[in-house]
């Protein structure tokens, strides 16, 4: 089994022809990590070759569909369809050569995404979801754990930033969490695999503030058709406006609120 449709296959050429820059690049910075200069200029650039690849194959087969993408921002056409765009989700692992970063696609209709593809080139993990049609891993339909204690499970998590205006907030959280859950709290540095992964089930919890809508937009509808659960810190749908996503299994969403608001 597997999703074929036209918008889909769309975005699986896109994600597949972007990527293989973004392979090449990976292999580069091993090199570049002993030049004086250091590899913080070639993986901007990388994010913009991969976003430039991505946004001219989606406008070829979409012309009319708006576009918002990390690097360039908004590009306003049609109102109804909008690509959301992450082109390297992980980017302070792929400037020091580790292998765990992704491209994000989300599809957004009428304020709603319909279809959402993340995809990690270096383990060749294709994640991708269709409004009603299910959520699949490299054509393997997927399903989010069903880990009911939140002691047990495995939880994810992200930043802050040396900027961030909540740095407090968020490490009195990891504070509640690592005092909770059994297995420490796991930091991977990729958002849109982090929710990937608990749409496969990997990963039974994951919440991190401060986010944009590029690097969770794909992820919220792989969560949601996995049968996940995505909210804001207090269980309501307010993730995007408040920047707060909390994304669980079906099990853990209460659980892991009450943490949140300790
Ligand atoms: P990026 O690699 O595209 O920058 C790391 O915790 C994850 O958070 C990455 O997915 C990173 O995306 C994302 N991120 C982006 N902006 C952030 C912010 N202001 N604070 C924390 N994480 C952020
Ligand atoms: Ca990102």
């Amino acid at each position: 089994m597997k999703l074929n449709s036209a918008n889909i296959n769309v975005m699986i050429k896109a994600c597949r022809k972007a990527s293989k820059i973004l392979i090449r690049d990976f292999g580069e910075i091993e090199n570049l990590q002993v030049s004086l200069k250091g590899p913080g200029d070639f993986v901007s650039a990388a994010d913009k070759k991969v976003e430039k690849i991505l946004i001219e194959e989606l406008q070829k087969a979409r012309p009319d569909y708006s576009i918002l993408s990390e690097e360039i921002g908004l590009i306003d056409n049609d109102k109804s369809f909008k690509w959301i765009i992450d082109p390297i989700d992980g980017t302070a692992n792929f400037l020091h050569g580790i292998p765990h970063f992704a491209i994000s696609i989300g599809l957004e209709h009428d304020k709603e995404i319909i279809c959402g593809i993340i995809y990690d080139p270096i383990k060749d993990e294709m994640f991708v979801a269709e409004k009603g049609n299910g959520s699949y891993l490299n054509n393997q339909r997927m399903r989010v754990s069903s880990r009911s204690k939140l002691k047990d499970c495995m939880i994810f998590t992200g930043g802050p930033k040396i900027t961030s205006e909540n740095k407090e907030l968020s490490l009195k959280e990891y504070n509640n969490f690592s005092s909770t859950v059994l297995v420490p709290i796991r930091k991977l540095g990729s958002a849109a695999l982090d929710m990937a992964y608990v749409a496969a089930g990997r990963c039974d919890g994951f919440w991190q503030r401060n986010l944009n809508y590029w690097d969770i937009a794909a992820g919220i509808i792989l969560v949601k058709e996995s049968g996940g659960f995505v909210t804001d810190f207090d269980g309501e749908n307010d993730y995007i406006q408040n920047k707060t996503i909390l994304v669980t299994n079906s099990k853990i969403n209460k659980e892991m609120i009450e943490v949140l608001n300790k």
